[in-house]
């Protein structure tokens, strides 16, 4: 278990980081040339030639790809070896398009694992503890990844899958799971199956948390936290990179340490491309250092989040990523102001609500309308509809001040909005039916 903390990469020095970090993109960048001739047009014309990326600043100088690139290449066009050397596939949702099939050699799937396991030690993993994974199993990389890092540190493994919250608590309490994977709006939705059970949240011996695949506020980890008893970290990653994994918390909850020996992360200015300094927010961009049967350059995640290089009271020095707050394609333009999920989310848990909400976006008139339908809980829940009215009206005021738009707020009862186990769909905008 010791090997998956690795503290000669994950507290290096920031010379041997880079170190590590120009001799495999010397390597890479040939590998891909050589191998996948989709990209090596896209350098061509460019201009840039492998020898002239002779370390890590150099990445500057590559194309960028992007989801559409990957589309185009569908389904073979990345690959950087051959395919009888891959042993899987794994796939997004295609909540935005066509599905992009990202491919894995062996070697790859002993990296993804490895990152994943360096996970669950940052969360106190060990051979000691059950952990049950209830990310979905299959195409998505949620059930596969955790499960593979889970196996690797010696956890004894649940492999769950999604769904079925009756099972989940039943194994969860009959096994003593003591670390808990899924998405976090699944990790809410069973720690309120947990409490209409009549279980207080001693009653359980989970102690850790690894929750990831959608966008979730601070606000939403302390009630998770609350709810179910434990610590609640955050695992990014995405299949284009491999899964989970491409960056994990650690004790000091304040940001994912990204495994910068095998990803290297930019932050770009999504509209010119440009590379901003450390600090900046901007959209995130991803190279794999060491992948060789998918191996994606500079690629464009959409995701929009800022970097930091401050020193982490755990020792490790990896570069840490804020939470996005979503992706740049979940952002919503609401009479040309921007508006984040994650910013209702904020507002509602701060004001008392359930995270159970649904945004509704739509053009009427030609003016754009938010309405959010929210979730009361059931000691908030009146007949009075003076009381109701009352409490949208004060919601509404809370929304204005946080979003610099006025939406409409629509307070509906208990158990009426959908729970979800995987991904949470929280935005339904009808204005792309009338586009
Ligand atoms: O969601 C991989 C994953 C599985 C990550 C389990 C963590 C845990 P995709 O389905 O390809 O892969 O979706 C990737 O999900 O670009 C982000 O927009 C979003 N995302 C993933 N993790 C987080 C997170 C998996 N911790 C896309 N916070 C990414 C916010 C996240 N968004």
């Amino acid at each position: 278990m010791a090997e998956y903390y690795q503290p000669e990469i994950e507290t290096a020095s920031r010379e041997e980081m880079i170190r590590i970090q120009n001799e495999k993109i010397v390597k890479q960048v040939k590998h891909v040339y050589e191998n996948v001739p989709y990209y090596r047009n896209l350098m061509d014309e460019k201009g840039v030639k492998p020898e002239d990326i002779k370390g890590i600043d150099d990445i500057k100088k590559l194309p960028f790809l992007t989801k559409n690139d990957l589309r185009e290449a569908y389904p073979y066009g990345l690959l950087g070896t051959d395919l009888k050397d891959c042993v899987r596939i794994q796939s997004t949702s295609g909540t935005t398009g066509k599905r992009v099939v990202a491919f894995y050699t062996q070697h790859e799937i002993g990296l993804w694992g490895a990152c994943c396991a360096r996970a669950k030690v940052a969360v106190g993993g060990s051979n000691e503890d059950v952990c049950q994974v209830c990310y979905g199993y299959g195409l998505f990389t949620g059930g596969a990844g955790l499960h593979g890092g889970s196996h690797k540190v010696g956890c004894l493994t649940l492999p769950m899958s999604s769904g079925n919250t009756e099972r989940q608590i039943q194994f969860m309490m009959d096994l003593n799971s003591t670390i808990l994977c899924c998405t976090p709006s699944y990790a809410a939705y069973i720690g309120e199956t947990l409490a209409e059970r009549g279980y207080k949240p001693e009653d359980n011996k989970l102690k850790a948390g690894i929750f990831g695949a959608e966008p979730w506020t601070e606000e939403m980890r302390r009630s998770i936290e609350k709810s179910l008893g434990i610590k609640a970290y955050d695992i990014y990653g995405l299949t284009e990179i491999s899964g989970p994994g491409v960056s994990f918390e650690c004790e000091a909850q304040t940001g994912m340490h990204i495994n910068e020996d095998h990803f290297y992360a930019e932050i770009i200015n999504p509209e010119t491309g440009e590379v901003l300094p450390e600090g900046e927010k901007g959209e995130l961009v991803f190279t794999s250092l060491d992948k060789e049967g998918f191996p994606l350059l500079r690629y464009r995640t959409r995701d929009i989040c800022v970097l930091s290089r401050e020193k982490c009271s755990c020792g490790r020095t990896l570069v840490k990523m804020a939470k996005p707050m979503g992706r740049s394609d979940d952002m919503m333009i609401i009479r040309g102001v921007n508006v984040f999920p994650s910013q209702i989310e904020t507002v509602l848990l701060n004001e008392g609500y359930s995270p159970n909400y649904q945004i509704l976006v739509d053009r009427v008139n030609n003016t754009d309308t938010l309405d959010i339908n929210v979730e009361l809980n059931p000691d908030q829940f009146s007949d009075k509809v003076s009381e109701i009215q009352g409490r949208e009206k004060a919601l509404e005021a809370a929304m204005r001040t946080m979003l610099g738009i006025g939406p409409k707020v629509h307070l509906v009862a208990p158990k009426s909005i959908a729970r979800s186990e995987g991904k949470a769909v929280r935005i339904i905008d009808n204005r792309k039916l009338h586009d």
